[in-house]
């Protein structure tokens, strides 16, 4: 017997667990680790499920290759072979990847996933971030400069918290890192401060808030717009921040009074108003947009105007309302303006974001004939037969692939259609550190779990990326992927000694290289991230310690070792990227000001080791923060818009002209006649996205793949049992469930099921359907690109 701690790496919310394992490396039980400053022992079903995931015995531990429709396990050299012949093959325009999710909670995903896709030489870069986030990042890169500067409730230190489209009781949260958020949530509540919920449903969420807002769905950027408009007509704005566009923001919100706007999204005029004033009179507050706000059709304004009311309020870059982190380990930072559309889609025009194109575009893309089709696809820990938008249509694109090769520890409902699937090793045999979402943190924190388990005869997932990259990039499946480390690690390290004023300027790469340490290419890389940071040995600083760093606040030119991360920039960046789901072109936030500090500070606010002050050798590597085996607190969010700012203007950009060229759109809709019935998704506790249904204890109970309905509509359709949902692009058959916590009008079903294909028994057995065979690939968010999963008009007949 022995223990073991890790992060989990299941969900946005980076749980200390603490598991105990037999002699033969068998996960015996699974625990919170109570001794982890961020999660404090907390623990959900999924994260106590890790070992039944980890041991599934339907998990791939060999690679496959598919000829004449019949699996082979095969050796991974003849695997790489096979991808190198099939690659070959095809050229580099007419390639594509799609990173889905997971991306973001491996180190092999973000430090090697931009690698890959800048070698195949393509634009054709899909990820799940165009099913998700993507509105965000477009509303922070134009607002902020920078698509990763995306501010965060200050959880624990706000008296007002305005959440819409969120369910963190059932997702743990998401763009916003806070382990155990539902007891933040009740925290909030019992110092006396305020939760209002804006949902279509009455979510376990929505039940533990002071008010719950029932809105039509897609609605939330009129409701947001009508408070916009109340507060300055109120004169209630107190903005304390350096702003532009104050007078044309107030322009653009001139027709949507709360009466205009309360039409639309069903909420009353004198409630849309009221929460303008509860929100300008809090001390601090903060509102927060996630999933039920990006995944719309009017995604990127709503996330436009849920940063917007933070600056209007006074709340933007203030402690209890909405922050932004600084993560320890971080890459170059990007200096071009930030722009969309720098690149369009081929079939439909549709501008690129992050460097990547909507997933929504992937099965025209293949299937449209022409120079420059999609004839070549790999994907890396995706389902996008079920994540994404009219995936019928995109199990039917795949099936045409010249070549595919998939890395995914299953054969799926997509991996079914590749030549080759390369599965990763067991999540316990991978180290680990959340260089996405600890910049998405509600405290500045760090951790890295070492591998649990020994590998054994069988590449990393990091080096099976690394090898894919160098396969594409043509240098063939023989070489040694350690090269591709040593190679980015040398452009970082030449690009931070060249760069003026950076605290490692003028030394000797080589030198840097030789202190750096790691057994392998990804803990080598994370050192460099780590020594190179806001809090690094190699000149950063640590918080708390001589309170000279506030000094630094608005220094914003300061930008130390920047070099553009740009997809069409050869240089590789350190850094990978940040929240995008292994997109590129985007990287973490800033540390810039901070590097180059003389006399570091002292006292790390956490546990074991302390650090020493003077010499700035001391702060954080990757030798000190295995100092900390539960993590390391670093303490609560700081002021630091100045360093985060990057903007042309220097300023808080609350018009950008792109964004109100838009308004005009949510103004044509303020009459436009509703559906009767619109589709919403929703999220379950022991479900996640499309894959967690092949663990016994977290399908067993009733199903839940279910058509919520309220029961008077149900009741006048007359719908029991299963009831048939029609689409623009689809139809299926489905299990109704009348709930009166769900509005009239709306009806709600989960994402990530219609499990088929699938050597994936549990699973098989609990196949449930799939809600994007309803969902419109045609209708996007023009901004963002991102894909329109909530308010898709459906009619609704009995089966
Ligand atoms: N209708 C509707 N559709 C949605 C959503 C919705 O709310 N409604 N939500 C959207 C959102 S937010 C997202 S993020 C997307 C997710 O979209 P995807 O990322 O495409 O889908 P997932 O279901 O997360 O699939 C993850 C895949 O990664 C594999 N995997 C798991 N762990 C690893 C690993 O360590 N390494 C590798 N290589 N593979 C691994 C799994 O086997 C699975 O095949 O779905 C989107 N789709
Ligand atoms: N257990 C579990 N945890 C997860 C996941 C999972 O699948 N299962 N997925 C992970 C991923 S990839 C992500 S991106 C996050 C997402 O994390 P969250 O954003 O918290 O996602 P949801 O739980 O889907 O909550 C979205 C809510 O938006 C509501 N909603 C739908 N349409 C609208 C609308 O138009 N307006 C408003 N105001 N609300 C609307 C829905 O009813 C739902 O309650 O969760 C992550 N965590
Ligand atoms: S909340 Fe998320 S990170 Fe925490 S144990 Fe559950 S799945 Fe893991
Ligand atoms: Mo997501």
């Amino acid at each position: 017997m022995r223990t073991a701690h890790r992060t989990c790496p299941l969900c946005e919310a980076v749980c200390g667990l603490t598991i105990t394992l037999d002699d033969g490396g068998r996960v015996t039980r699974v625990r919170g680790d109570d001794a982890d400053p961020f999660s404090k022992g907390f623990i959900c079903p999924k994260g106590a499920s890790l070992g039944r995931l980890d041991e599934d015995p339907d998990r791939l531990s060999a690679p496959l290759v598919r000829r004449d429709g019949e699996w082979h396990q095969v050796s991974w050299a003849e695997a790489f072979a096979a991808v190198e012949r099939g690659l070959a093959a095809v050229p580099g325009p007419s390639r594509a990847i799609y990173l889905g999710n997971p991306n973001a909670h491996t180190m092999a995903g973000t430090l090697y996933a931009s690698p890959l896709a800048r070698s195949l030489g393509t634009r054709q870069v899909f990820s799940a971030s165009t099913a998700d986030q993507m509105p965000k990042h477009v509303s922070a890169g134009l607002m902020f400069g920078d698509p990763l500067a995306i501010p965060v409730p200050d959880l624990d230190r706000t008296g007002y918290l305005l959440m819409l489209g969120a369910n963190p009781l059932e997702s743990n949260g998401s763009l916003c890192t806070a382990p155990d958020f539902p007891g933040r949530l009740k925290a909030l509540r019992a110092r006396g401060g305020r939760l209002v919920v804006v949902d279509p449903r009455r979510t376990r969420t929505a039940a533990l808030a002071d008010e719950h807002v029932f809105a039509r769905p897609g609605t939330d950027a009129h409701l947001l717009m009508g408070m916009v408009h109340t507060l300055f007509a109120e004169k209630l704005t107190d903005v304390r921040v350096p702003v532009s566009g104050l007078d044309e923001l107030e322009e653009a919100a001139r027709n949507f009074t709360p009466e205009a706007c309360a039409a639309v999204c069903g909420v009353p005029a004198a409630q849309i108003a009221r929460l303008a004033r509860e929100l300008a009179a809090a001390p601090e507050a903060a509102v927060y947009g996630r999933i039920g706000t990006c995944t719309v059709e009017f995604g990127t304004l709503t996330q436009w105007l849920v940063d917007v009311l933070n600056v209007l309020t006074g709340n933007l870059d203030r402690p209890g309302g909405a922050m932004f982190p600084r993560p320890a380990a971080v890459g170059p930072r990007r200096r071009k303006p930030y722009a969309t559309g720098r690149w369009h889609s081929r079939v439909r025009g549709l501008p690129e974001a992050n460097g990547e194109l909507p997933v929504a575009a992937l099965a025209e893309e293949i299937e449209t004939p022409g120079e420059g089709r999609i004839r070549a696809l790999v994907t890396v820990a995706g389902n996008p037969v079920l994540s994404a938008p009219g995936g019928e249509r995109l199990d039917r694109a795949l099936a045409g692939l010249e070549f595919m090769v998939s890395v995914d520890p299953y054969l799926n409902e997509t991996t079914r259609h590749a030549h080759v699937i390369l599965p990763p090793p067991r999540v316990l045999q991978s180290g680990h550190y959340d260089f996405a979402l600890l910049g998405f943190a509600v405290r500045d924190y760090a951790r890295y779990s070492p591998p649990v388990l020994p590998m054994a005869d069988r590449p990393s997932e990091s080096e099976i990326l690394a090898r894919l990259a160098m396969i594409a990039s043509g240098q063939g499946a023989e070489t040694d992927p350690a090269l591709l480390d040593e190679l980015i690690l040398d452009q970082a390290l030449r690009a931070a000694v060249g760069t003026p004023g950076s605290p490692v300027e003028g030394r000797d790469p080589a030198e840097l290289r030789a202190m750096l340490t790691g057994t392998t290419g990804a803990e080598l890389r994370l050192d460099a991230m780590l020594r190179l940071g806001p809090y690094g040995a190699w000149g950063g600083r640590l918080p708390y310690g001589d309170g000279a760093q506030d000094a630094d606040l608005g220094a914003r030119d300061a930008d130390h070792g920047a070099q553009d991360a740009d997809l069409s920039a050869q240089d590789a960046d350190l850094s990978a990227q940040g929240a995008d789901h292994g997109g590129q072109g985007a990287d973490h936030g800033g540390q810039g000001a901070d590097l180059g500090g003389q006399g570091a500070g002292s006292g790390v606010n956490g546990t074991g080791a302390g650090n020493g002050s003077g010499s700035g050798d001391e702060g954080l590597s990757l030798a000190t923060l295995r100092a900390y085996p539960h993590g390391l607190d670093i303490g609560p969010l700081r002021e630091r818009l100045g360093e985060v700012l990057r903007t042309a203007s220097g300023t808080v950009e609350l018009a950008p002209e792109t964004i109100t060229a838009d308004v005009a759109r949510l103004r044509d809709a303020l009459g436009r006649e509703a559906s009767p019935f619109v589709l919403i998704g929703r999220r379950h506790l022991r479900s996640n996205n499309s894959w967690m249904h092949n663990v016994a204890p977290l399908v067993g109970g009733s199903n839940r793949c279910t058509l919520q309905i309220h029961p008077a509509d149900a009741a006048e359709l007359g719908l029991t049992g299963e009831a048939v949902v029609r689409s623009a692009s689809g139809k299926l058959t489905v299990t109704v469930e009348p709930t009166d916590t769900i509005m009239r009008g709306v009806v709600s079903l989960p994402h990530g099921w219609g499990h088929a294909g699938s050597t994936q028994a549990v699973a098989a057995e609990h196949a449930g359907v799939s809600a994007n065979v309803l969902t419109d690939e045609s209708v996007v968010d023009p901004l963002s690109g991102n894909a329109v999963f909530n308010g898709v008009p459906v009619t609704l007949a009995p089966a």
